[in-house]
């Protein structure tokens, strides 16, 4: 039996075409679609400490303290900022960590999710 790498059984056959009627495609050929990606917004509130936000930035999106900085401050002149983008799975659980921290000092700090549309860059 020929091996999974379409290697023919005889070095007469043809490459490519497996038994079965089933057409391989070299890896150039097949679009890998990439996974949706989702924004976290930061969003502003009268109550939640400026060093509370500074931190939980820091601390669940691994941003240094100028970027939380800016981020805090674009959502507390603004209303809302965008923190980063990730697949789903990872923003679903950034804003749960976020959630938890603020819920476990009394701050009503809210993030929420965002999908960024098809072919829109970064
Ligand atoms: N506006 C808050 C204050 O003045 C600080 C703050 C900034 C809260 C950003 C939330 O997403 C936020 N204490």
């Amino acid at each position: 039996m020929s091996q999974n790498n379409n290697t023919p059984d005889h070095p007469d056959e043809p490459r490519g075409k497996p038994k079965g009627g089933v057409t391989l495609l070299e890896k150039s050929e097949v679009k890998a679609k990439k996974p949706p990606r989702y924004a976290v917004i930061l969003i502003n509130d009268d109550y939640t400490p400026q060093m509370f936000v500074v931190i939980v930035l820091q601390q669940v999106f691994h941003k240094n303290r100028t970027e939380s900085e800016r981020i805090m401050y674009t959502a507390h002149t603004k209303g809302r900022a965008v923190i980063d983008i990730f697949t789903y799975d990872v923003a679903r659980t950034k804003v749960g960590q976020v959630r938890r921290l603020a819920e476990s000092e009394g701050h009503p700090l809210e993030c929420r999710i965002e999908a960024i549309e098809e072919g829109e860059s970064k």
